[in-house]
């Protein structure tokens, strides 16, 4: 049986509001409660989601404990191809799924929301093809003993993804998780429930009903009692920093392992040399204003060589407003909303902070005049300059489109500005000298340097961060086998 794919998303929103997914069937939540599901381009109400609480929690839970067994019992490549399946009937679905996260996040749909859904089925089709990985290894002993090591599943994993880009961090965690032999119990972002729950239902299609359940529901409400759980051994959260520690305190009660991917103040270094070309389309990029710099691996900080700083202020202004604010449904649009007015407020606040603090705000793009949209949470992208290196725009996470450019003369000076940070995910360098390239990766405090370029996320490359930003990485093979697994020695003696 597959699922017809509805590019309505207002059609689409409505047909699956209100459900968890729970042992294979969509289901309202214990308590019968739900709240609103809000469109942020206009501020309406497009559909509701269950608010799950510790009850939904248990069971689901259980359900996900007693398919575990089964699924983990089965060859690791019989579980590889149906995750591969997953991966096929997810890419029939890129237009629908891409049209749905566009009206419930006010991300842009050509800049930000197809892609999303397109890279989606790649991160199943890459972890169905791991199955075979899943092998241990034989230790040389004695003659009459074999030693060997086993990876086995953990068991139940519990899943807590934030609403940025909802749909590729929930697969960053599921695909591994399940391709392992786990059965993952996941709790969506109260912003953004709706899509995931998509996902998960078109997987359901091919997967054992139990091994891949969806909650909705708030943090502490449904999110904190899915960590508390007894039968969950595993939990992989991302999100803030803040909540990573709350979840990091229950799981120490437990001894349970944790992967963690949190917030970022991601520096990209533009050194005299840069082809300029090259850096203002890697600015672009790596600001995320298409997605108003809700990103955690955004390049929020930019240290510009003083020969170069005003002109490369100058590129970077004029190529932000050609940017088009708008609907984000709308094809010509680039840039869409902030997710939430509690963000919006928070941007704001962060704006009038560093004006407040002597920097000059940079508004760029124009807010979208269609009067259907005024009640959108559009916010001007900003580019601050000549602002101070402790104002709170230039060392907090905004999460936000705000970025910082700041003026510098020594690379020494720049490379310690820019690992003065509490947090440690991306970083970026732009130059044309080999050996500062070099230096550079070696010395900046980040999980993820480049240099010349800015990717997103790949499959096959591992991503997360040091110090604040995280604990465990994702993507890869490693992933997979370290955060998903145990291993077991076994020895044999046949003496
Ligand atoms: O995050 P939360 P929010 C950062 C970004 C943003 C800020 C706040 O700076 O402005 O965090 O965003 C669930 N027990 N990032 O409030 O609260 C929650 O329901 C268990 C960076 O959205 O961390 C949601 O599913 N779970 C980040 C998830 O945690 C709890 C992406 C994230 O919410 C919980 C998102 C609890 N007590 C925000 N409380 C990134 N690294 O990309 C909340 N949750």
């Amino acid at each position: 049986m597959s699922i017809t794919p509805n590019t309505d998303p207002y059609a689409l929103a409505d047909e699956i509001s209100g459900r968890h997914m729970i042992d294979g069937a969509l289901r309202p939540a214990a308590s019968g409660a739900v709240f609103n599901v809000v469109n942020p381009a206009t501020g309406s109400v497009i559909g509701s989601a269950a608010e799950g609480d510790a009850d939904d929690v248990d069971a689901a839970v259980k359900a996900a404990k007693r398919a575990q067994k089964e699924w983990a019992a089965l060859p690791a490549r019989e579980r590889g191809k149906l995750i591969t399946e997953c991966g096929r009937r997810l890419s029939d679905h890129v237009e629908e799924l891409g049209r749905l996260i566009a009206l419930e996040t006010g991300k842009a749909l050509r800049t930000e929301s197809r892609v999303e859904a397109s890279v989606l089925a790649d991160m199943f089709l890459f972890y169905g093809g791991l199955a075979s990985e899943l092998k241990g290894e034989t230790v040389p002993f004695r003659p009459d003993m074999l030693t060997m090591t086993i990876r086995q599943p953990i068991g139940v994993v519990g899943a807590i993804i934030p609403w940025n880009v909802p749909m590729l961090l929930m697969a960053l965690k599921i695909a591994p998780a399940l391709v392992a032999g786990n059965a993952v119990v996941v709790k969506s972002a109260e912003e953004a429930p709706l899509t995931v729950l998509r996902v998960v239902q078109i997987m359901n299609q091919v997967l054992p009903a139990g091994i891949l359940n969806i909650l909705s529901g708030y943090g502490p409400e449904c999110g904190g009692p899915l960590v508390a759980h007894p039968d969950v051994g595993k939990v992989t959260f991302t999100g803030s920093v803040e909540t990573g520690r709350i979840v990091t305190r229950t799981a120490a009660d437990k001894l349970i392992p944790v992967t963690l991917e949190l917030g970022g103040k991601s520096p990209m270094i533009v050194m005299a040399d840069a082809d300029m070309d090259k850096a203002i389309a890697g600015a672009l990029g790596g600001m995320r204003f298409t997605r108003q710099g809700q990103s955690c691996t955004a390049a929020s900080r930019i240290f510009v060589h003083a020969d170069i700083h005003d002109a490369f202020v100058a590129r970077l202004k004029a190529a932000v407003n050609d940017m088009v604010m708008g609907d984000p449904l709308d094809e010509k649009t680039d840039i869409g909303t902030i997710i939430s007015p509690q963000q919006l407020e928070k941007v704001k606040a962060y704006i009038e902070a560093g004006e407040k603090a002597g920097g000059t705000a940079n508004r760029c793009a124009k807010l979208p005049d269609d009067p259907a949209l005024k009640k959108g949470l559009f916010v001007q992208p900003v580019i601050f300059t000549d602002i101070a290196p402790d104002a709170p725009p230039a060392r907090e996470e905004i999460f936000g489109p705000v970025t910082c450019i700041f003026r510098f003369t020594d690379y020494e000076d720049a490379l310690a500005r820019a690992n003065d940070s509490e947090y440690g995910l991306a970083a970026t360098i732009w130059t044309r000298d080999l050996k500062t390239a070099l230096d550079a990766s070696h010395r900046l405090e980040a999980g993820f340097v480049q240099v010349n370029q800015n990717l997103v996320v790949q499959a096959n490359l591992s991503y997360g961060g040091i110090k604040s930003s995280g604990v465990g990485k994702e993507a890869s093979l490693e992933a997979m086998l370290e955060h998903y697994t145990h291993k077991k020695t076994i020895i044999l003696n046949m003496g």
